[in-house]
């Protein structure tokens, strides 16, 4: 699993928690959340960092094995976000991306 990123709402500390959590493969978010990552490694050193869609870096935490650092972000803009390692990770450190949705808030319907 190194070079990939998975987001789900359980911990994952181990490579057997992998096939016991539930992956979450289009994360979406409502815009004006506060969002809390938890970001953690299960192999080696990585990082875990979040651009908006001008290429801003908003946000970044190292992803490391045996730690959990906690990153937290108030997403206020709609949008795709991207999320890159900003640790040379290994050969396919390059590859290592994932995204995800911020969108527009639903007006609550009153009746
Ligand atoms: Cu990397």
């Amino acid at each position: 699993m190194q070079f990939v990123f998975i987001f789900s709402t359980e911990p994952v500390t181990s490579r057997d928690d992998l096939g016991q959590v539930q992956i979450i493969n289009e994360l979406e978010l409502p815009a004006g959340s506060m969002v809390e990552f938890r970001v953690t490694s299960i192999d080696v050193n990585h990082n875990f960092a979040v651009y908006n869609e001008d290429g801003v870096l908003v946000g970044q935490t190292q992803a490391m094995p045996g730690y959990v650092n906690r990153l937290r972000l108030h997403f206020d803009q709609p949008g795709r976000y991207d999320v890159l390692c900003l640790e040379y990770c290994g050969l396919a450190h390059h590859v290592m991306h994932t995204a995800f949705t911020v969108s527009a808030q639903v007006p609550a319907s009153r009746g």
